[in-house]
């Protein structure tokens, strides 16, 4: 990581940058400090001076702007720092009313308030790269740059244990010291508000509390007991969040209906317990107090028998040696990885974007451009994340039928993620992102090594043959993969970026772990579901994934310049236009509202999405509102591939700027 780091420090970014931003005279005394961005917030010794820029690559629009500017430590879209996410923890918890509310404080997500887009227009042209002036909007006389940046804001939704509320505070974030002399942080809360009738996403602390408070209970003992298990040990008390069936369930009430467990004695530190649901027996939890409220054991269901393939260490899985014949397969890069890294920015063939994280999506990509030859550095989309993820089961039976995970939304992909090790999660050449999260009691925890980036041949892009001279060309693809893993109790998702020469970018989630799966009386089959061993099935289900994406296609901030459209393949009518009747074409459809642009998928049409310019026109553009750039077209085919076969595309959205 290092060498990645040092490698970018002296990149032909910053030596641009400094040439656009000063007079030539100052050029030296400034460089050390603008080369120091990261780790100084010292004004720079030049003041009110004007872009007199002698690189003929500075954009015109930058010319006579008096720039103020002064060494920023965080980029407006940095993730929260540990640092941050601590003083925005002490000054709400400080702002509590009295020592009773305070007491009451659990902190389910503490995030970066994402400034406007005008903010980040802004750092990106003066303050961090890629130091584009161009990125500005233009205004008569000129701008006058203020000398740095609006303060950080951190948003926090808090839940109150003692009074079942929970709030939403915003808290402003002013830099006292520079990261490197301690990293000091001062907050000032901006505003608070209870959102009532709402449940936050639970917490592990609350999962285990759960689990604790139902193996205690001893009708729940007593129903083990009556199944031949009398370790609590072996037992496992998934809570799973309420859904919502009826007025029961509302809520006001912060409730879960765990589902049961239980391993099987072994000599295995990774015993499979998700091999044996326990069915049959109904819990309903009340997690705020951490009471077990309904309790009934109405259907005695025999555990399945333990299948000797269960589990899944080498040592279980036919001796870990069914795949012992593979020799070594080694990636090398020698000179190292062909993209740069700057803080969270990231630079790679003509890419370039700055990496974020949330708690509930994980990983987020900012500021996606493309930079296309004489056109430069093109904006492609402002924000790309997951920001749901749901499960609904297809079984009608208890406990089945109310399994509605949403993964995002009640557990939350990136805080749900993993530490990557290399050589396992990760082949060649990694270079590894932290994320910094608070846990439930407000203290800082830290995922090391958390979002993974690199490169990956991607086997062949383009290929020719000359059959008259027998003669071939060919052109391998490169990738650049950023991805994170998360794990929601039994079940993996690895959530992948890919980034294409061709200006493709693909978005691919892989679905692993272990399936949730039912017990079945002796004899039974389940027409809802997979016999996958004796007494033991997988319900059917489905995964459903959210993907925002908030495009900004050749767009500055403000600017509202892109439309959807959607393309569907029509077979023609017999008659006079298709004599031969072998005539097709496709149908563009502009979406012209957000509800307007809810969709469903269509394979039978080739339905896809086409994320269109209003005012950039190519040679070709003919159709009314297609005018999109003929060479970055396939960027905006952006489309999501899964296991199973159900796609939801929700465009959150009208495309601003
Ligand atoms: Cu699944």
């Amino acid at each position: 990581m290092a060498s990645a780091s040092q490698k970018t420090s002296h990149s032909s970014v910053d030596s641009v940058t400094i040439r656009r931003q000063i007079a030539p005279a100052a050029a030296s005394a400034a460089t050390a400090v603008v080369g120091d961005w990261n780790n100084d917030d010292r004004p720079l010794p030049i003041k009110n001076s004007v872009i007199n820029s002698t690189d003929p690559s500075a954009n015109a629009s930058s010319k006579g702007i008096q720039v103020l500017t002064r060494a920023q430590t965080s980029h407006p879209l940095d993730p929260l720092s540990a640092a941050e996410i601590k003083v925005a923890v002490a000054t709400v918890r400080a702002a509590g009313a009295t020592p009773e509310v305070r007491d009451g404080m659990r902190f389910v997500e503490v995030v970066l308030l994402e400034p406007e887009k005008n903010v980040v227009a802004l750092a990106d042209a003066y303050f961090f790269p890629p130091f584009q002036p161009s990125l500005l909007p233009r205004s008569k006389g000129g701008v006058v740059i203020p000398t740095k940046l609006p303060p950080r804001r951190a948003r926090l939704v808090v839940y109150n244990k003692k009074s079942n509320e929970t709030s939403v505070w915003i808290v402003e974030l002013s830099q006292v010291h520079a990261a490197t002399r301690g990293g000091h942080h001062r907050g000032k809360v901006i505003s608070s508000r209870v959102v009532l009738d709402v449940q936050p996403p639970m917490d592990a602390v609350e999962y285990a509390e759960c689990e604790a408070v139902v193996k205690d209970y001893p009708p729940f003992r007593e129903a083990m007991k009556k199944r031949g298990i009398d370790d609590m040990d072996l037992v496992m008390v998934d809570a799973w969040c309420v859904g919502y069936h009826s007025k029961a369930d509302a809520p006001s009430r912060r409730l879960a209906k765990p589902l049961i467990f239980c391993r099987t004695e072994s000599d295995s530190p990774m015993e499979n317990g998700y091999a044996r649901p326990v069915e049959g027996i109904r819990v309903l939890v009340d997690m705020q107090n951490m009471v077990v409220l309904e309790f009934e054991d109405h259907k005695l269901v025999p555990l399945p028998p333990a299948d000797p393939l269960r589990n899944y260490t080498p040592g279980h899985t036919r001796g870990g040696v069914d795949r012992s014949d593979v020799k070594p397969l080694q990636i090398l890069q020698p000179d190292g990885p062909s993209f740069r890294v700057n803080g969270h920015y990231v630079e790679w063939q003509k890419w370039n974007f700055r990496i974020g994280f949330t708690p509930r999506e994980g990983l987020v990509l900012h500021s996606v451009a493309y930079v296309d030859g004489s056109r430069g550095r093109r904006s492609i989309a402002h924000r790309l994340s997951f920001v749901e993820m749901v499960v609904p089961y297809g079984d009608p039976n208890d406990p089945h039928y109310r399994k509605n995970a949403f993964d995002a939304g009640e557990d939350g992909l990136g805080k749900n993620a993993h530490s990557l090790k290399k050589g396992c999660d990760c082949l060649g050449y990694i270079k590894y992102f932290d994320a910094h999260f608070t846990n439930f009691i407000g203290g800082v925890e830290t995922i090391e090594n958390c979002v993974c980036m690199h490169e990956e041949d991607h086997g062949i892009l383009w290929k020719h043959q000359d059959w008259r001279t027998g003669l071939a060309e060919v052109r391998r693809s490169r990738r650049l993969t950023v991805s994170f893993i998360c794990t929601v109790a039994n079940y993996e998702y690895g959530f992948y970026w890919h980034f294409y020469q061709d200006g493709k970018i693909e978005a691919e989630v892989k679905l692993t772990g272990i399936l949730s799966l039912g017990a079945l009386q002796p004899g039974e089959v389940r027409k809802y579901g997979t016999t996958i061993a004796p007494g033991l099935y997988a319900p059917v289900h489905q995964h459903f994934f959210v993907a925002r994406m908030d495009m900004a296609v050749d767009c500055k901030p403000g600017e509202t310049c892109n439309q959807v459209v959607e393309v569907d393949v029509k077979v023609e009518e017999p008659g006079k236009d298709n004599v031969h009747n072998n005539a097709f074409y496709t149908q563009e459809t502009l979406l012209k509202s957000e509800s307007h642009a809810m969709r469903d998928c269509n394979p039978l049409s080739a339905r896809h999405w086409i994320v269109s310019l209003l005012k950039s026109f190519n040679l070709l553009n003919c159709s009314p509102f297609v005018n999109r750039s003929l060479k970055l077209e396939v960027i905006y085919y952006i489309y999501l591939k899964t296991m199973v076969s159900n796609f939801l595309f929700f465009f959150l959205r009208k495309m601003p700027g």
